[in-house]
């Protein structure tokens, strides 16, 4: 059952848009997100991982009060020291980050994600306490150069039967494959180059807020 506090967790589902520091350069992420959130988005998690601790940090904090300025959820990367110093919602672990058992002793009643990619991952997490999974890569992705292997549709599939909580599909998620992995069971699509890299957000966001998640 989900840990973090009352309502939040039932926020956890449609776009969750992955503010990857590295476009920063191409357009600056704060202006991605506001746009972002006149379109809808209240899910958005922050990713550097390059960034000093002190970097990391002062970015983080603009974007969190951005993102709680539109009334939606800040997530940040790897990080629970850095998102309690924020007063970020929560934090997105993977599987080589803090063990999710200690993650929830710093956490408290924060939204804890984690990345999984294989069943006995999505397995764990659940009983460990999470609140949502991130599970992929679904496609082929660019972003993620020393990512897991792909785990398709079918392993989408696969894992819904295994958990209640919130998944949300990652990996190379686009327009044209977002009816698919609903239909797989996803609750939401985290998503970075298939709304980055877009000349035009606004067009490149709709498709996934026009689709109906299911909430959990
Ligand atoms: N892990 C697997 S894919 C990915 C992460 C963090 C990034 C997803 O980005 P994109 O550009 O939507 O494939
Ligand atoms: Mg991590």
């Amino acid at each position: 059952m989900s840990r973090s506090s009352s309502n939040l967790s039932q926020r956890l589902y449609g776009l969750y848009l992955i503010l990857d520091e590295r476009w920063d350069s191409q357009r600056p992420l704060d202006a991605v997100l506001k746009i972002a959130a006149t379109q809808g988005v209240r899910l958005f998690q922050y990713r550097n991982k390059a960034g000093s601790a002190q970097e990391v940090y002062e970015k983080a904090l603009r974007l969190c009060q951005l993102a709680h300025d539109a009334h939606a959820l800040f997530l940040l990367n790897d990080r629970c020291d850095i998102a309690l110093a924020i007063d970020a919602d929560g934090v997105h672990l993977g599987q080589e980050d803090l063990p999710l058992d200690l993650a929830r002793k710093l956490m408290g009643q924060k939204i804890i994600g984690i990345s999984t990619h294989a069943p006995h991952e999505v397995q764990g997490a659940t009983e460990g306490g999470a609140d949502y999974l991130g599970f992929g890569p679904v496609f082929s992705t660019a972003t993620k150069r020393d990512h897991e292997p792909i785990v398709g549709l079918a392993g989408l599939t696969t894992v819904r039967a295994l958990t209640s909580l919130p998944i949300f599909a990652i990996g190379g998620i686009t327009e044209h494959s977002i009816e698919q992995v609903q239909l797989a069971g996803a609750n939401g699509a985290a998503v970075a180059s298939a709304v980055l890299d877009a000349f035009d957000l606004e067009s490149a966001i709709r498709p996934f807020m026009t689709c109906v998640w299911p909430t959990s």
